[in-house]
């Protein structure tokens, strides 16, 4: 991968980073309602797939995926601002702050919408997915998933459908090891995620999901093969979240030191670069410039009005305002 494209995905890396960051900051603050679950630590696999997806293609983000979601907009011309408000529950966030982190949807870039009950949309990717198909229409409809809804049954059936009906569909399944504080390997038949999927008969990779390049690389050979009627697609991205449970951690130092320091998607992506003789400034510069931006999006957030309560079923149910009831 030529050096122009790492730095692109470093940068973008760097975008989902500061947004996480900022709005960790400011959930611990109180300035941000609802739960929040950031996908600090999982930035290239979600960089990855927003490099990818076309506005005409559709994503089902996860409950990690703000990142991706503030991309996407960018990406499509909409604003990533509009993600960043929408989580701080504000008139100007993309669904009018009626969804916060775990409904905002956004189908004019592609985003067609997380859910809190974790694979529920393992079903609706079908259906979007079967009318790309009757449409001839070579797009993606990808399901970005954690290995906490392998589980369920939703996953499986899913999978089935896909294969039985070669639907043009991605499964993007974010492995970061733990479902909440349940092991993969105590909580899922194979910890190798990818071994429950062959069994479906599509192709089937685990990769490194800190490894911008690698993510990158599998992600555009999944593109190909489903863009080109070959069918479903199944990437089993090995990462971890920075994030533990609620609040504390349960997991050993060592294994923290591993994933937060030795194998942290941004310093080996700029390690990478540095060893293609890219000016380390030149990656602060990065960095900065994002950071920037981000505490730009946060004030944006924070000046925008509350939602108006008269407008508080506008979107929800067709033709009932709350000042008409
Ligand atoms: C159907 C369902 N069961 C339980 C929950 C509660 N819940 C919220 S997050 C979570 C763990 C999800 O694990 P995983 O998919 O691995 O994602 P991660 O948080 O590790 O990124 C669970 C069980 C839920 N949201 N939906
Ligand atoms: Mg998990």
């Amino acid at each position: 991968m030529d050096i122009g494209r790492q730095l692109d995905l470093y940068r973008d890396m760097w975008t989902i980073r500061a947004f996480e960051q900022g709005l960790e900051r400011e959930f611990e603050a109180g300035n941000v309602p609802g739960m929040l679950h950031t996908g600090l630590g999982q930035e290239a696999t979600q960089a990855a797939l927003a490099a990818h997806l076309e506005a005409t293609d559709c994503f089902f983000p996860d409950h990690r995926c703000h990142g991706l979601n503030a991309l996407a907009q960018q990406r499509h011309g909409g604003d990533g601002r509009s993600i960043m408000a929408e989580l701080f529950g504000r008139a100007t966030g993309v669904c009018s702050g009626k969804g916060g982190s775990l409904h905002s949807a956004d189908p004019s870039v592609g985003n067609f919408g997380d859910n809190a009950v974790e694979g529920s949309y393992m079903a609706t990717v079908l259906g979007v997915a079967l009318a790309y198909k009757l449409r001839r229409q070579d797009r993606v409809a990808c399901a970005v998933i954690g290995d906490g809804t392998v589980g369920r049954g939703e996953f499986h059936e899913s999978l089935n459908m896909a294969a039985i009906w070669d639907l043009p569909v991605l499964y993007a399944c974010l492995n970061n090891g733990y479902a909440i504080s349940l092991p993969a390997a105590q909580g899922l038949a194979s910890a190798d995620i990818v071994d429950l999927a062959r069994g479906y008969g599509f192709p089937c990779v685990q990769v490194d999901g800190n490894d911008i390049v690698e993510a990158t690389e599998a992600v555009a050979t999944a593109f190909d093969h489903i863009r080109s009627g070959r069918g479903p697609y199944f990437i089993e991205f090995i990462t971890w979240r920075w994030q533990g449970v609620f609040s504390g951690e349960f997991r050993s130092d060592e294994e923290v030191k591993y994933w937060k320091v030795d194998h942290d998607p941004i310093l080996m992506a700029a390690e990478k670069l540095l060893r293609l003789d890219v000016p380390e400034d030149r990656l602060h510069a990065i960095e900065s410039a994002e950071r920037e931006r981000i505490e730009e999006w946060i004030r944006f957030a924070k000046d925008s009005p509350e939602p108006d309560l008269a407008k508080a079923t506008a979107d929800v149910y067709i033709g009932w305002e709350v000042a008409g009831r």
